[in-house]
């Protein structure tokens, strides 16, 4: 990409895509300030990089001030004043419930777990039925605990935006609990099982038991997607329509790492959208001009 049209994807706060280049930036825009500006920090103006002259560049968080950095108050006019919004949300909308995240966090997920024996198709077959017991045991956590008000502010926003969309990646089910109706699911849901074999669907056995479906015989799991399976295609189809067409991305509790559902942010800021992002760590978060960032728990009172 020359730097010219990095500058633009810069000013119009366009995210930029994994960098190999670019160790420590998320590629979202989270990526190289020498990436987005065509030139490294602090270094002599673009002339440097217009002569294609690759000055030794560092990643590097993007400053604040490259990114708005409303007050609630602001975030809150920019929400009233948008007429179609989307609701981008992770496992960290799900915090103050309760659950864990995945990968942040003492009790973080991935920290305790192999991600490989369970979350993998491969590795669920071959560890099952213990692979089946750590999916029951998480279905069982996630109907012990409640919405929490992130789960039911959105909600609320369903009724009062005329063009509203919800694009899970979370599989809790606790938005719906918390009344969202306009909800699309990128990674499915866990209070849902499905055989491996023939895709009978049913709900949890209590106990769990084992995991062989009464249909066929066949082995049964989650029906969530784990990863190297293809995320659902209407899902997608819908998400991007909705991040294309938005006035309004709000990003709430995602790292932003787990793909394709991570492009649906800079699939807002590629195009009309601005882009709101609600996290207590804005490491990897999208940056640039479309974007205010709002730093702090989404799940409090
Ligand atoms: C696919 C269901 C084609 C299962 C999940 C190399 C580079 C890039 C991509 C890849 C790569 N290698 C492979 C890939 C593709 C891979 C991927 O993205 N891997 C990542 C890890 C690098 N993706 C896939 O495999 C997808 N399929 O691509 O198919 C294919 C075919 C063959 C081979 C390869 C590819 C499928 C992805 C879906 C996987 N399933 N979940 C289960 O849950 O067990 S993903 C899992 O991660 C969850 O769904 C979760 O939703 C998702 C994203 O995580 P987050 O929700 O963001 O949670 P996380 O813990 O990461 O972050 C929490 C955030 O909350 C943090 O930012 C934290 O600061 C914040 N937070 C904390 N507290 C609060 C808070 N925010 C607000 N308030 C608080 N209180
Ligand atoms: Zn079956």
């Amino acid at each position: 990409r020359d730097s010219g049209e990095a500058d633009e994807a810069f000013e119009s706060g366009r995210g930029l895509r994994p960098q190999g280049t670019c160790e420590s930036g998320n590629g979202e825009g989270g990526g190289c300030y020498r990436e987005a500006h065509g030139r490294s920090p602090g270094k002599s103006s673009p002339t440097n990089a217009r002569k294609g002259r690759r000055t030794p560049h560092y990643s590097l968080m993007p400053p604040a001030s490259m990114s708005q950095v409303p007050d609630l108050e602001t975030a809150a006019e920019r929400l009233r004043s948008a007429s179609s919004v989307v609701v981008f949300t992770g496992a960290g909308v799900s915090a103050e419930s309760g659950l864990p995240t995945f990968r942040s966090g003492g009790d973080a997920m991935w920290r305790h777990e192999d991600i490989q024996n369970y979350a993998y198709p491969a590795g669920y077959r071959l560890h099952a039925p213990k692979s089946w017991q750590w999916y029951s045991q998480r279905a069982a956590a996630a109907l012990k605990v409640q919405p929490n008000p992130a789960h039911h502010a959105i909600a609320a926003m369903e009724g009062r935006v005329a063009d509203f969309l919800l694009v899970t990646q979370n599989i809790d089910n606790l938005h719906q609990r918390a009344g969202s109706t306009k909800v699309v699911e990128l990674h499915g849901n866990l209070p849902r099982v499905r055989c491996f074999d023939c895709d009978a669907l049913s709900d949890w056995p209590d106990p769990a038991g084992n995991p062989v479906c009464e249909s066929c015989g066949g082995l049964l799991r989650p029906d969530v997607v784990m990863f190297e399976e293809t995320l659902p295609y209407e899902a997608m189809e819908r998400a991007h329509e909705a991040a294309r067409s938005c006035d309004l991305l709000v990003s709430v509790g995602t790292s932003n790492l787990v793909w394709p559902a991570a492009e649906i942010p800079q699939v807002t800021l590629r195009s009309r959208g601005h882009v709101l992002v609600v996290n207590p760590d804005m490491e990897g978060q999208p940056w640039g001009r479309k974007v205010m960032q709002l730093r702090g728990p989404a799940g409090l009172p």
